[in-house]
């Protein structure tokens, strides 16, 4: 079968295909995760090879007797995402195939902490791989524990508040620029609350021959203690209030895609998610701190879209 969107050069909501290629998954309400695939599979299309690590999409997505992946999907290994995608990559390739794409899908654990040398020798190979990394800001599906993408202050089962500590002691590891610095063909972050953004970085990611990136921000409500109809907008406040920044890393040159005049309440976005519940304004001063040493080097050092 011929894929439908391959062609397409910018994909828009009106255009993309009505076909669903994740569907019936039995992930939790507002399941932020589940948005991410959804719409990579959209752009992608159904000539599309996933594989998937432990983590809530290969638990929600692969309970039998439904499959909830239309395309053909894979569970890895914790550590070998990367690894297998680029095994099915290199032998639809030696069967002739042509008109595919090989994807995968990991959570920050899987990413940012277990998965990491093998994403590492993926790009390094510059296999023809997209990968994909849907940021929950922790180890989701065994009930909510810390990774090194879980941000400074985040209560979780194993960084709890309490008086003296206050959650998580350490900041978000830098991931998007520790794949960038392997100089990665194509790199970007994205969030599920910019979806367009998201779609046209997944359209640009499946063009490219050899290795590519995308680091999304994905709410999870079950994790977060946020209501599940707010997962867009909390996806896009964190954006917004600079925590999350909008990049691509492309020709050996870091661009921001967004460059707010202004940031939106921090504090905000804080206070309304359980996991944060428990911050001190000094606390939320040292997140806004951080968040400012860091644009300030982007901004320096990084070229502007707008
Ligand atoms: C080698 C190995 N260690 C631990 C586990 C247990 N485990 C299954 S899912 C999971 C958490 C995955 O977290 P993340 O990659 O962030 O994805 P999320 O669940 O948040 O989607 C863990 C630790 C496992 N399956 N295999
Ligand atoms: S725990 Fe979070 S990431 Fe996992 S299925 Fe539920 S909402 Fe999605």
């Amino acid at each position: 079968m011929t894929n439908q969107t391959i062609d397409i050069p910018r994909v828009t909501p009106k255009n993309m295909t009505e076909q669903e290629f994740f569907y019936g998954h039995k992930a939790c309400a507002g399941c932020g995760g589940s948005v991410a695939v959804r719409l990579a599979l959209k752009v992608l299309g159904e000539r599309t090879y996933s594989t998937l690590p432990a983590g809530c999409m290969a638990a929600v997505g692969f309970i039998f007797p439904q499959m909830a992946f239309k395309n053909n999907s894979i569970i890895t290994t914790f550590p070998g995402v990367a690894s297998m995608a680029a095994g099915i990559a290199a032998g639809a390739k030696a069967l002739g195939q042509k008109d595919f794409k090989t994807v995968c899908f990991a959570g920050d654990g899987g990413t940012a902490d277990i998965g990491l040398q093998a994403l590492s020798g993926m790009i390094d190979r510059d296999d023809d791989v997209l990968y994909i990394c849907y940021d929950n800001e922790a180890y989701m599906n065994t009930g909510i524990q810390k990774s090194g993408l879980t941000p400074y202050g985040t209560q979780t089962t194993t960084t709890p508040a309490g008086k003296n500590i206050h959650g998580s002691s350490t900041n978000k590891k830098n991931l998007f620029e520790i794949v960038a610095a392997h100089d990665i063909k194509y790199a970007a972050t994205a969030s599920i609350g910019y979806p367009q953004d998201f779609i046209n970085k997944v359209n640009k990611a499946k063009h490219i021959k050899g290795a590519s990136f995308i680091h999304v921000f994905a709410s999870c409500p079950t994790g977060w203690g946020t209501p599940t109809h707010t997962t867009i907008e909390i996806a896009k406040e964190a954006v917004d209030c600079g925590l999350i920044f909008l990049a691509e890393y492309e020709n050996g040159k870091f661009t921001l895609n967004k460059n707010p005049k202004e940031f939106k309440s921090v504090k905000e976005y804080l206070t309304k998610q359980g996991r944060f519940k428990h911050l001190t304004d000094a606390d939320i001063e040292k997140v806004i701190q951080h968040r400012d040493m860091k644009w300030e080097r982007m901004r320096k050092n990084w070229a502007n879209k707008e």
